[in-house]
């Protein structure tokens, strides 16, 4: 069994968070550490440490979570001018919370993928 983080006490609404969308499926809320203008975090509310642990089983909510993605854009006012979705998995790419999340940056020119 994986272990909870603190996301699923955010899920649950144990724990203080700016919850922005949430259903059966997925929660959204905004990063405690904002990159951008608007950085909010898109997740699934079944914990999946990291993408290596995804499963055909999955793939509906995975493609639920770019629809309420592209909902929030639109939302937020940041859908016209673009935005950027990144998936963090394990150390390489710097993953610190193991419960698979989306990133949503936008509302700045972010400038190139890896600067
Ligand atoms: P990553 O490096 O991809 O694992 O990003 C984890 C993100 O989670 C990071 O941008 C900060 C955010 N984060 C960590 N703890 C909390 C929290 O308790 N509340 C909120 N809102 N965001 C958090």
């Amino acid at each position: 069994m994986a272990e909870e983080t603190i996301f699923s006490k955010i899920i649950r609404r144990e724990i203080a968070a700016d919850i922005v969308f949430q259903d059966d499926k997925v929660t959204a809320f905004r990063d405690i550490s904002p990159q951008a203008p608007t950085h909010i975090l898109i997740i699934p509310n079944k914990l999946i440490p990291t993408i290596n642990d995804v499963t055909e089983q999955d793939e509906a909510m995975l493609g639920h979570m770019i629809t309420v993605a592209a909902k929030i854009a639109k939302q937020e006012g940041i859908d016209a001018n673009g935005y950027r979705l990144i998936m963090n998995c394990n150390k390489d790419a710097g993953q610190e919370v193991f419960h698979i999340h989306m990133h949503l940056l936008g509302g700045k020119n972010l400038g190139r993928l890896l600067g």
